[in-house]
Parts: structure tokens; C-alpha cells; sequence
């Protein structure tokens, strides 16, 4: 049997026990593990503001873990169909904040949405950190 190909998309930005917890989770899907990591570029578009942590050093990051296979840069939310048929996956997986979004991808690919890690986030890391400073 040919080797099942997962394939997720996240800014891992600050990482936390959420992001390795989902990446976990994804991985138990298949046999590989391909994720792209969003562009401070996408980033600043999405959400108004760069991240904590520069493209490159969540690259990095993401890329050291041992459930992770492959990472890529995600220059846009939609390329996504090519960055799916381009890594060969079978299966994309994104958190149920995601929920129904992507299911335009379907044709050519299955579509999961695992649930979050309740109670932790980026942003609540970032609020909590500049508190401590206050
Ligand atoms: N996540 C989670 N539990 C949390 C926080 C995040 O399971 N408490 C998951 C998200 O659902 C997502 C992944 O961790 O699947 C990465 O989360 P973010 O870095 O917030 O990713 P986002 O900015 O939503 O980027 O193409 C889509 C984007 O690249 C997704």
C-alpha cells in the first residue's frame, strides 16, 4: 500500500502545547507529515500584525519536531489546492477554528478538522506576557 501523506497550514507562532498537540494528531493520520508554516507576509494581511516569531525561526521550529516530515513557506490561504496536489497529500487536517473552510479542497484531497487544545492561544501567551511587565 502506498504511503498516506498528511498535510496541514498554521503560523505556530510562540509555539505552544496546542500547536504540537494538533501536529500530533495529524500525524497519526498518515505515514508523513508535510506542513506549511504561513509567511509574516500572510500574517501581517490575516491578522494586522507581524508575528512574535519571524518566518524563518518557525521554520525552524516546526521542522525540529520529530512528528513534523517537511515544512514549506504558505505564501497565501488560497493556493491551498496546489500546496495539496504539489506535496502529494491525502488528507488536509486544520484546527475546528477552521471549521467548513476549506472544504472547497475536496476534490483532491479528504478534509479533517481536529478540535483545538482548549485555554490556550498565541494571543492569550502574548497578553499574559506583557502583564507580567505592568
Ligand atoms: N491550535 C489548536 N489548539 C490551540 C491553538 C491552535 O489545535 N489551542 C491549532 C490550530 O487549530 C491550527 C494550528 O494549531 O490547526 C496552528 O494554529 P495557528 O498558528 O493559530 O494557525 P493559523 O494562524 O490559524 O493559520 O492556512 C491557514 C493558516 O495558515 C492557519
Amino acid at each position: 500500500m502506498s504511503e498516506r501523506t498528511v498535510i496541514t497550514f498554521g503560523t505556530f507562532d510562540v509555539f505552544h502545547v496546542g500547536h504540537i498537540r494538533v501536529l500530533q494528531r495529524a500525524a497519526a493520520l498518515g505515514d508523513r507529515l508535510v506542513v506549511g508554516v504561513s509567511a509574516d507576509a500572510l500574517n501581517i494581511s490575516k491578522k494586522g500584525r507581524a508575528p512574535v516569531y519571524s518566518q524563518d525561526e518557525r521554520m525552524e521550529i516546526v521542522a525540529s519536531l520529530k512528528v513534523v516530515d517537511e515544512v514549506f513557506v504558505e505564501e497565501s490561504l488560497e493556493r491551498k489546492r496546489d500546496y495539496i496536489v504539489e506535496h502529494g497529500a491525502d488528507v488536509l487536517v486544520m484546527g475546528d477554528d477552521w471549521a467548513g473552510k476549506f472544504d472547497w479542497v475536496d476534490d483532491v484531497c479528504e478534509v479533517v478538522y481536529l478540535p483545538r487544545t482548549p485555554s490556550v492561544s498565541t494571543t492569550g501567551l502574548i497578553e499574559h506576557i506583557a502583564s507580567l511587565s505592568t
